[in-house]
């Protein structure tokens, strides 16, 4: 053995977690163990700072509960019994089932994956491939973001806006629905130093929450009406003539239609809609229309409800009213995906399919899909689900539903995981994956332009194998033989951004900086059919929608007398990411148990103690938590706090057991906060 192997080594790395910050690690490794994961502080954007669930690594990757082998269930569906098997026996076994469903129609397979890790290579990648070459389903992936994403493509072109380190000069920041302290901590640095040269900051969350604390302002508006708020500040600028008329005139579509609409919403009108003082919007829209640099940090917190998409339509003609985009420190930011060169095709491969053009299922309807019976409408059941960088009993709405189908002892449910998660515990095998510690991947990011690579820092874990390696090996057995799918992983990352990106560079300093304008709408320049920002959209309008962007109330609107009265809203704890992290002792021990915030008044009217077990319901389902009486909640509203694992829960459920499948206006995405319940004291 050489010196060298016994030093300790510091390797360059990514943080694979689906995080706006999509930070720079290094990871210290000592005899072929990783000893600590820090924050990269060459790389500006992370500045050497890791948040809390990251910084502890080591305790997830080296997890005592960390899957180490195969597993094949034994016990009923759903009992969480399994015995360990070998690779080889369980890859035969997978291909062997898969084939027989796809000699009938492969299209009674689905693949089911989401963003439990962004990486390019490890998720989809190979495992694209594998599916188009099948001929599987294809998964509509919608959990997340794909109303807001839909509304920025139909107004500003794409999904990009205002870089990030320019918040720094901003003079007012709009922080909306975003609890940046907890979801996206680079930016409140930037935000905080943005505070310290005299910038304004306004919050606009229904909640309360640890950013509301250190901003100028918290508006707390009724969740869902963040459009009718948008479109009276509209009517403020136009009132007080705040407008850059020269930027309207040369960038903007529509304007004539969208000053007609917003001249209905007075502030009176909305502050009615929103529960909010009326004084709070006039100065909203004065702040608005009166600071030179002035930016809005979005997050995709207001788009889960049924106006969701409408919702991030009104806010983003904001900038374009005042002219905000001409300044680099002013404008919106939402996402900035959309800069990155990503080679999806030759990633993904979808000329694999032919001439097959599989149906789609939406990831989000997961609940009802999996118990829909074959028809002409729908096509075949489905009767194999491949589960990769999810967690779907967890996290997709109205779990009742989703626990009811992944029980159905004729679906054939294969789970790539790091864990026994409530979706492993329903699986037919288990395979065990590897972590971004242990595998090459490539990232982007949508909160910066920076892409990043990663490199295995350690030897896989156990017998975990990457996905793609799973995805190989299945391929192999199915008998697919092209020979992309003998492609490497470090290969895989080169072919992510092809020639856009220069890869030695990668090599050598682990990211590299896209070239993206520091203004991108200073002089126009959207990517919309007309090249303009579309207040308009005749996209939508040809599809039988609104063209102009609208105030649409939500599915569930508390009325009086109704049986349930309480809008709920179950936005990240901070210290979990999703449901992951969730059986991380040290971050779960921070968390202590589920909540659910309420307003006393709220809890005194049910005789509701702080620190109670109560039950929350509707018709959908019920979820125990303790109740947590503080001002984070308003009144009328509860915050109950996600996503705990069904397992760890107090009642076996979670918040998604009361969750709806309704889709958002557009972009067919759920609407999570969207949720009316009531709240009980639990008799035992
Ligand atoms: N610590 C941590 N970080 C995360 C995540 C996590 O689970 N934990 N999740 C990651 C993921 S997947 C994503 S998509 C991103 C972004 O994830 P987001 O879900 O956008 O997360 P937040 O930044 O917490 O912003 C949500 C905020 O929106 C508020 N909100 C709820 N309803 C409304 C409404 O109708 N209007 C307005 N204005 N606000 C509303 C909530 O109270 C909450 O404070 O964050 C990522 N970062
Ligand atoms: N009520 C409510 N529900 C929500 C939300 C909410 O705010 N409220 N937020 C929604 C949002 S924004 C999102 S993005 C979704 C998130 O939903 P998911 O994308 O399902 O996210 P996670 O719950 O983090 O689960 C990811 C899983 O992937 C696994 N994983 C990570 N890396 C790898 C890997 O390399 N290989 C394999 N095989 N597995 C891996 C992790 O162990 C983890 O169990 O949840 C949504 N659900
Ligand atoms: S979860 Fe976000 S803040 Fe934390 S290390 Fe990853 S990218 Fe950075
Ligand atoms: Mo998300």
């Amino acid at each position: 053995m050489t010196d060298s192997l016994l030093l300790p080594q510091t390797v360059r790395g990514a943080c694979p977690h689906d995080c706006p910050d999509t930070c720079a690690l290094l990871t210290t490794v000592e005899n072929g163990r990783a000893t600590q994961v820090q924050g990269n502080p060459a790389h500006a954007q992370t500045d050497g700072v890791l948040c809390t669930k990251v910084s502890r690594y080591t305790e997830r990757t080296y997890h005592p509960e960390r899957l180490m082998q195969p597993l094949k269930r034994v016990g009923l569906k759903g009992s969480g019994q399994f015995e360990p098997v070998s690779w080889e026996a369980a890859l035969d076994d997978i291909a062997a089932r898969l084939k027989a469903i796809a000699a009938r129609d492969p299209q009674a397979v689905l693949p089911y994956s989401y963003a439990g890790t962004m990486g390019l290579v490890q998720s989809e990648s190979i495992a694209a491939r594998f599916f188009h070459q099948l001929g599987a389903s294809l998964l509509d992936r919608t959990i997340c973001s794909s109303a807001g994403g839909e509304a920025l493509v139909q107004t500003l072109g794409g999904k990009v806006g205002t870089k990030v380190e320019f918040f720094a000069e901003s003079k007012l920041i709009v922080i909306w629905g975003s609890n940046s302290i907890g979801s996206n901590l680079h930016f409140w640095r930037l935000a905080q130093e943005a505070k310290r040269q005299g910038a304004k900051l306004v919050c606009i969350d229904p909640r309360k929450t640890e950013t509301a604390d250190k901003c100028h302002e918290h508006i707390a508006l009724r969740p869902g009406t963040d459009a009718a708020l948008a479109l009276a500040v509209m009517h403020e600028l136009i009132v007080h003539g705040w407008l850059d008329q020269d930027y309207i005139d040369r960038y903007t579509l529509g304007w004539d239609a969208l000053r007609a609409r917003a001249l209905q919403w007075t502030p009176e009108r909305a502050a009615e809609v929103c529960g909010v003082p009326v004084e709070q919007i006039r100065q909203l829209a004065r702040d608005w229309g009166t600071t030179q640099r002035a930016a809005i940090r979005l997050n995709y917190g207001m788009q889960r409800v049924r106006g969701g998409g409408n919702a991030v339509r009104a806010v983003a003609c904001l900038p374009a009213l005042t002219g905000a985009w001409r300044h680099r420190a002013g404008g919106l930011l939402l996402t900035s995906s959309g800069h990155f060169p990503i080679q999806r095709s030759a990633l993904q491969r979808p000329d694999l399919l032919g001439e097959r053009r599989p149906r789609t299922i939406n990831m989000t309807t997961i609940g009802n899909d999996l118990l829909r019976p074959a028809s002409p409408a729908f096509g075949p059941q489905i009767e194999a689900l491949i589960v990769y960088n999810s967690n779907p009993v967890a996290v997709a709405p109205e779990s009742g539903k989703v626990v009811q189908g992944f029980a159905r002892e004729d679906l054939f449910t294969v789970v790539l995981e790091h864990f026994k998660t409530d979706t492993a515990d329903m699986a037919d095998y288990i395979l065990p994956a590897t972590t971004q510690l242990e595998h090459w991947d490539i990232h982007m990011s949508y909160g910066h332009t920076d892409v990043l690579l990663n490199r295995p820092a350690i030897a896989p874990v156990g017998q975990s194998r990457t996905n793609t390696d799973i995805f190989r090996a299945l391929a192999l057995r199915m008998g697919f033989d092209d020979p992309c799918f003998a492609e490497s992983d470090e290969s895989l990352c080169r072919t992510a951004y092809g020639n856009e990106v220069q890869f030695e560079q990668l090599l050598t300093h682990g990211f590299a900086t896209l070239a993206v304008p520091d203004a991108p709408f200073a002089q126009g320049g959207f990517s919309t059919p007309s090249g303009r920002c579309e207040f308009f959209s005749q996209r939508l309008a040809d599809q039988g929608l609104d063209g102009l962007p609208d105030h649409l109330p939500n599915y569930e609107l508390a009325a009086p007398g109704g049986r349930y009265p309480l809008a709920m809203i179950s936005p990240p704890a901070r210290n979990f990411l999703n449901s992951t992290f969730v059986n991380v002792q040290s971050l779960r021990d921070i968390e202590a148990e589920p909540v659910l915030e309420m307003h006393p008044e709220d809890a005194a009217a049910r005789g509701i103690a702080d620190g109670a077990v109560v039950r929350v319901f509707n018709d959908r389902g019920t979820y125990h938590c303790k109740a947590r009486l503080n001002q984070r909640a308003r009144p009328g509203v509860v915050n109950g706090l996600g996503i705990w694992w069904r397992k760890l829960g107090l009642n076996g459920t979670n918040v998604n057991e009361l969750t709806s499948q309704h889709l958002t206006d557009l972009g067919r995405a759920p609407v999570f906060y969207d949720c009316l319940v009531e709240v009980a004291t639990c008799p035992n």
